[in-house]
């Protein structure tokens, strides 16, 4: 059975935008049955898991002497080893590859670029005059998508990897507000959310956040 790294202790309080989620989700879409080794910040910076991440990062994943870092490559390996992430024509699958990278290079650096700010700069005197600035990067990019998704179910026909991808990346807006200025995209991201195989993931890895939260509770 494949095993995967995942955060002991995730900042996100269980709301499952660690990129051990697009992992999770994957596997449930594709039936495959995993293990998860929970990790300390501490532990990841160690040789040990320095010798499957060179950046000391979750997830990882491990399968027989085969050991993958960076959530695209583990998404796009498990994908491509079984049914339902990828289209078997060779060009619709080539498609959903494409939006795979647009979701992690053209979509997930500015969502990150202000989510980060969002958690970690709001006491900085610059805060309030570059919000605007990452909140209008982030919009072009909606507004883009928005275009070519229209109200469609989802990118390129039936659901896959690439749809996975760009869900989980969407996800990390959902406080932002700005998924409420494009309907069809926070549509596509509850369509998304729907998905049984999202939702046992996301189970999953909040049962991990409730078992450490309540391991730490005062008795
Ligand atoms: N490009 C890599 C990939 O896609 O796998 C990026 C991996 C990565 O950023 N991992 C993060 C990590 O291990 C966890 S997911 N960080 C620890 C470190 O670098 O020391 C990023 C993340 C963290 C927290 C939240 N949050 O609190 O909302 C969301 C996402």
């Amino acid at each position: 059975m494949p095993t995967i790294t995942a955060f002991e202790s995730s900042p996100d309080r269980g709301k499952g935008h660690a990129r051990d989620m697009r992992v999770r989700w994957a596997f449930e879409e594709v039936g495959q049955p995993y293990d998860v080794r929970l990790v300390s910040f501490g532990a990841m910076k160690q040789p040990a898991h320095l010798a499957l991440h060179p950046f000391g990062q979750i997830p990882t994943f491990e399968d027989g002497n085969l050991v993958l870092f960076e959530s695209g490559a583990i998404v796009l390996h498990i994908a491509e080893r079984h049914d339902g992430l990828l289209p078997k024509d060779t060009h619709a699958r080539a498609r959903a590859i494409a939006w795979m990278f647009a979701a992690l290079s053209t979509m997930e650096p500015p969502i990150v670029e202000l989510s980060m700010a969002m958690m970690l700069e709001r006491d900085k005197s610059w805060y309030a005059e570059r919000l605007p600035m990452l909140q209008d990067r982030v919009r072009t990019r909606l507004g883009e998508l928005a275009r070519r998704l229209g109200g469609a179910g989802w990118l390129d026909g039936t659901f896959s990897a690439g749809d996975l991808m760009m869900v989980t990346v969407l996800r990390r807006l959902n406080t932002s507000g700005l998924l409420d200025e494009y309907p069809d995209i926070a549509a596509y991201v509850a369509r998304g959310e729907a998905r049984p195989a999202f939702r046992r993931a996301f189970d999953a890895q909040l049962a991990v956040f409730t078992a450490a939260s309540s391991s730490q509770a005062p008795h």
